[in-house]
This record gives C-alpha cells, structure tokens and sequence, in this order.
C-alpha cells in the first residue's frame, strides 16, 4: 500500500464508507464488511482517494481515463484534476447510464475513448462491474489496457479463479488496487481484532486463495 492509500483507509473507516458489520453484497454473498465509495462525500476525502489513484495512474501508459457511471463520475474528474496539478493532463471520459437521444447524443461523456485506455472504479468482487466498463470501451473503439479500483476484496469470481488473474488472462487487461481485503483486516486488527478476524475468515470461505 502507498502512504495514500493508508490515509484513505483510515479516512474511509472515520467516514463510515468502509463498513464493518453483517452485509450482503451484489452477488448475494454474505460479507462482514462493506466499502461504500459514494459516502467519501466532501471535498477532502474525494481529494485523498484522487491522490491515491494518481500515485498508480501517473507512471502508466495510457491516452484516456474512463470513469464508468455513476461513482466513476466525480472520480475520474478528481483524478484528472490532480494528475494535471502533478504535470500530466489526460483526457477523461465517462458514460450516462440513460443514452441520449437529442443534442450530441450516444451515452458517452468528454473525451474520445480511443486508443489506451485506463479504467477507474469502485471495488473488484466477481469483477462483474469492470466487465461491463471493459465492454462500453470496446464499443467505442478503445483498448482497455489497465483498471484501478480503491479496493479488491480479493474473492473467487463465478469461475472459482480471482477476477484479476481471470481479467488479466482473458482480457489482457491488468488490474491494480489501492488496498486489498486483507490490507482492511490488518489496518483494523489493533482497534477490533474480531472484525479483522471475521474479514479473514471470509477470506478464507470465499477467498481466490
Ligand atoms: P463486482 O461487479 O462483482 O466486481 O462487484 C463490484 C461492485 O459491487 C461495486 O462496483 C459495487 O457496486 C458493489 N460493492 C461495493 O460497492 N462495495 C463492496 O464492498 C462490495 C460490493 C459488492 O456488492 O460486491
């Protein structure tokens, strides 16, 4: 993990966007914790999360930065932001999820979505999400080459495998985090040695080994 990382793990656990507790995730599974990247809600905690990702996106060769809706939205433009602030100006795009039908149209935002293009999102579970911005890229005529999420929760996608390793196989397509499941289990073990505990246990169920 990068120094900014770490800030933004405790900032997210001060923020109540990283959740420990009984949840269910989109696939149905149950999990003892939850990162809801929507609840970095100000100005300070988008700003942390962008200088994150900037740390990964700054030395990597890319010609777009795609944002899928909705919570790529603010932070493909955050990151953008802060990667002009540090000498790079990328181009960025995002899509609407409803496609318009007047004025310029299609359901793509800014930026032509051509040639290399770096995704950022949310969470990595099943990979689903990353997927299907993969998919709006290649409609469009652009390469996915690499994705940055916040977290990969580090879990056996429906295939058994982990979505990064079946991602990077089947889509050549390298996936990189700011922090894993296990980075959250560590970085709570002084305060609630059971929450890190029942992270790992989850792990250890539904774990991509
Ligand atoms: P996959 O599409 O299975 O990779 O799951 C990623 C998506 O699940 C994210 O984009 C969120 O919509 C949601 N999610 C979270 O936001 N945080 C979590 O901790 C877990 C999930 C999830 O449902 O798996």
């Amino acid at each position: 993990m990068t120094p900014a990382a770490e800030t933004l793990i405790q900032t997210a656990l001060e923020r109540g966007a990283l959740r420990l507790g009984d949840f269910t995730l989109k696939s149905g599974r149950p999990s003892p914790y939850f990162f809801n990247f929507g609840a970095l809600d100000d100005g300070d905690a988008l700003l942390q999360a962008a200088e994150a990702y900037a740390d990964l996106l700054m030395p990597a060769e890319f010609d777009v930065l795609f944002g899928p809706a909705y919570k790529g939205i603010p932070l493909v433009a955050a990151i953008a932001v802060v990667m002009a602030r540090r000498g790079r100006s990328v181009a960025y795009a995002y899509n609407r999820k409803e496609a318009k039908t007047h004025g310029e149209g299609g359901n793509l935002v800014g930026a032509p979505v051509d040639g290399r293009v770096a995704l950022v999102d949310d969470v990595v579970t099943a990979g689903t999400a990353i997927r299907q911005a993969i998919d709006m890229v290649r409609a469009a005529g652009g390469t996915p080459t690499l994705a940055v999420v916040a977290l990969d929760r580090q879990e056996a996608g429906p295939d058994g495998l982990s979505p990064l390793a079946s991602l990077a196989d089947q889509e050549q397509i390298d996936v990189r985090s700011l922090f894993t499941a296990g980075d959250v289990a560590d970085s709570v073990e002084a305060s609630q040695p059971d929450a890190a505990s029942a992270i790992r246990r989850h792990l250890g169920e539904y774990g991509a080994g």
